[in-house]
């Protein structure tokens, strides 16, 4: 009976997923799922992605936190379009918390959206959102057994970005033993260790990003020719 109700509510979510990524495909806002532990840097790289992108895309964010508006303060600040989602207690996000919070977007004035998930290591994955990229961060001070004790989420993102670098120094983190854990479990993900302190590895990541919305363009540009 149990099992039956927990596939329900995920067929519920993978159905409000599917038509969250409709609107995303009409609209041509190209959407990113941002996944971490507690404190790994997702705000931290979303602003430093605002700072390198804001003057080409139009940028828009959700933050998804069990309480306070903290996060989505901090990017608006920047001056782009943020909304907060409490999820009250909640370790997620699920599709129909980012449904609601689109209705406090201008979704005409959006070309990329960050949906910021809550800090966990676990329960994101598990939950559709209506993305095109599923995006991991890492950091070091977790320690480089991560992959190994999470291999979920390492196993189901697009690209994964090692934050913290700047502090490698002082810590024991060894990178190969982070590497060869990510590559048994996601031999194709996109890898990129940054700073989101001083900067470093940026530039390589927001490239990457950008070749990827290139991409989704064509994708999308395809699907309108097709149906002509
Ligand atoms: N040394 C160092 N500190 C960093 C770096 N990136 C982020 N931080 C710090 O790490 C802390 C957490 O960063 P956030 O960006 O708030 O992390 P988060 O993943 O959004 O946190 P939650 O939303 O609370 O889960 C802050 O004090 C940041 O200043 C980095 O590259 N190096
Ligand atoms: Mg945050």
């Amino acid at each position: 009976m149990k099992v039956s109700v927990v596939k329900d509510i995920l067929g519920a979510n993978e159905q409000i997923a599917l038509e969250n990524r409709r609107l995303f495909d009409e609209k041509g806002i190209f959407v990113l799922n941002v996944m971490a532990a507690p404190g790994a840097g997702k705000t931290s790289l979303i602003e430093r992605t605002i700072e390198a992108l804001r003057d080409w895309l139009r940028i828009g964010a959700m933050d998804g936190d069990v309480a306070s508006s903290i996060d989505a303060d901090r990017l608006a600040r920047l001056g782009i379009p943020a909304v907060q989602i409490n999820t009250g207690g909640a370790c997620h996000l699920d599709a129909n918390m980012v449904r609601r919070g689109l209705s406090s977007l201008s979704l005409e004035d959006i070309d990329l959206l960050f949906l910021e998930n809550v800090g966990n290591l676990i329960c994101p994955t598990g939950f559709e959102l209506g993305e095109h990229l599923k995006v991991m961060i890492s950091s070091t001070p977790e320690g480089d057994d991560k992959p190994y004790k999470y291999p979920g989420m390492f196993s189901a993102v697009d690209v994964l970005l090692l934050n913290k670098i700047d502090l490698m120094p002082l810590l024991d983190f060894d990178m190969d033993t982070f590497r060869r854990g990510v590559e048994a479990l996601n031999p194709k993900v996109a890898f990129f260790p940054v700073s989101c302190k001083t900067g470093e590895g940026v530039q390589a990541w927001v490239e990457w990003l950008l070749a990827q919305r290139v991409r989704r363009l064509q994708v999308w540009h395809s699907a309108l020719e097709a149906e002509r």
